[in-house]
């Protein structure tokens, strides 16, 4: 009977360190959030009218000037093309405030822009409101303006610049960017940041709210501005050993998460549809190509990870009719891909850890989407994709790592009449995919890794 008592608990041990049953999990908020796919961010400000990327803060408040400011032309725009949300730099690096920041001189107040009574975070969060689009804030922490940059009283002006937009009439504010870039300030010296301080005002406020931070806590930066998430890609990481601008892991691992993450914070892919983040004139024949966008898509939204496109307004105040157009033209070829499931009627079967999709007739394909059930955490590490020729054969057509919230393989384009997904590693029990698809794509002409 020892014996017998002995060897269970052997097992219960063996059990124990074999399958990892305490992953991070998502909050319903980050959950909401992974589900919105593709959100717009919006650079605007004294750089679009000086054609610099990082201004210095000594641009005068006057040049902030646009003709015909119209955010709802933002908001129709975004729409239209999709995305589920915009973001705008309140705040960027030069310290001008696109609404009237009370502990700030620097701001729309003080320019003749609508004689200083014009504010672009109500204009922009009206819009959203209107169009069923969420609202979001990026707000440089580095300020090139503020006298107190280097000094502790800094993080007391930026936790009351953080109170006017989300104590403020702009809400609810579902995203809080966090910049990571990080210079010195007039006394020489670099700004000692209090985030538990800076994260814990933006949820007094909006306790819905996703921190975008190198570390979160609400997702992370994808590591690049390229538009690349990792083909292997975890929403874990260990985010106690990351903040904005100081990341000792390095950029490969916020690309690819960690499986052994002891949080749960996404993936976000910030890139611009232009070369610099802010508009210029001399950029409007290099927006991305629709090829290039899909590229992005593919290897964002279909690793795991949230798209932020950028679309800078132009010195009118409005989306250039160029990166409007290229938008839809984007949507369209999204909708002619993804409109139709060549999977939809398929029987679904599941065995163990192998999912099989069996077709009426012959369906031709080149990629497959998989959800994986996210909820109860990231579990599958490795996987293969086998399809069923007309000639009775299964052939491996992908092997791959990771799925998350979503995963679009690109394969070859097949023709098959059954396939199956076999995970082949997990990190913890009870793995689950929703439904697979199967989409082609006529389109897309680049390369694909
Ligand atoms: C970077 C900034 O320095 C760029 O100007 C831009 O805002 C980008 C999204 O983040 O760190």
């Amino acid at each position: 009977m020892k014996k017998i008592i002995a060897a269970a608990f052997a097992l219960c041990a063996l059990c124990a360190c074999g399958e990892k049953n305490n992953l991070p999990k998502p909050t319903r908020a980050q959950l909401e959030w992974q589900d919105m796919e593709m959100n717009m961010f919006c650079h605007f400000g004294p750089n679009t009218f000086t054609g610099n990327e990082w201004g210095d803060g000594t641009e005068t408040e006057d040049i902030f000037n646009p003709s015909d400011l119209d955010c709802r032309q933002w908001a129709a725009t975004a729409k239209a093309a999709g995305f589920k949300g915009i973001i705008i730099t309140a705040k960027h690096h030069d310290g001008f405030c696109l609404w009237p920041n009370p502990v700030s001189t620097h701001t729309v107040a003080q320019s003749s822009w609508r004689d200083g009574k014009g504010d672009v975070l109500a204009e922009l969060s009206a819009a959203c409101k209107e169009y069923g689009l969420k609202f979001g804030v990026y707000i440089s922490p580095w300020d090139r303006n503020d006298p107190h940059y280097g000094t502790p009283e800094y993080n007391e002006v930026f936790v009351k610049t953080l109170e006017s937009v989300h104590g403020g009439p702009y809400g609810p504010i579902f995203e809080q960017w966090f910049d990571g870039a990080n210079g010195e300030g007039p006394n020489g010296k670099k700004q000692v940041y209090d985030w538990p301080l800076f994260n814990s005002t933006v949820f007094k406020y909006n306790p819905q709210a996703i921190i975008f931070g190198d570390g979160g806590p609400g997702c992370r930066w994808v590591g690049n501005e390229e538009g690349h998430a990792g083909r292997t890609c975890w929403g874990m990481m260990n985010a106690d050993e990351v903040k904005p601008g100081e990341n000792p892991r390095g950029t490969e691992y916020l690309n690819q998460g960690d499986p052994e993450g002891t949080h749960w914070v996404p993936a976000e892919t910030d890139v611009s549809i232009r070369p610099g983040w802010f508009w210029r004139e001399s950029e409007n024949d290099r927006v991305k190509s629709v090829d290039e966008l899909l590229r992005i898509y593919y290897e964002s939204v279909g690793r795991n990870s949230l798209l932020l496109l950028n679309v800078p307004p132009d010195v009118t105040g409005r989306i250039h009719p160029v990166d409007s157009a290229r938008l839809m033209e984007f949507r369209a070829a999204l909708d002619e891909i993804f409109a139709d499931d060549l999977a939809a009627g398929a029987k679904l079967r599941r065995k163990g850890d192998c999912w099989t999709l069996t077709m009426a007739e012959p369906v031709t394909f080149n990629r497959v989407v998989l959800e994986e059930d996210i909820a109860s955490g990231q579990k599958i590490s490795a996987f293969t994709i086998e399809a069923l020729g007309e000639d009775g054969n299964w052939t491996e057509i992908a092997s791959e790592t990771t799925i998350g919230h979503k995963r679009i393989v690109p394969v070859p384009a097949v023709t098959a009449l059954s396939i199956r997904i076999k995970v082949t590693g997990t990190i913890a029990p009870k793995c689950s995919i929703k439904r697979p698809g199967l989409y082609y794509d006529g389109v897309y002409s680049g390369e694909m890794s």
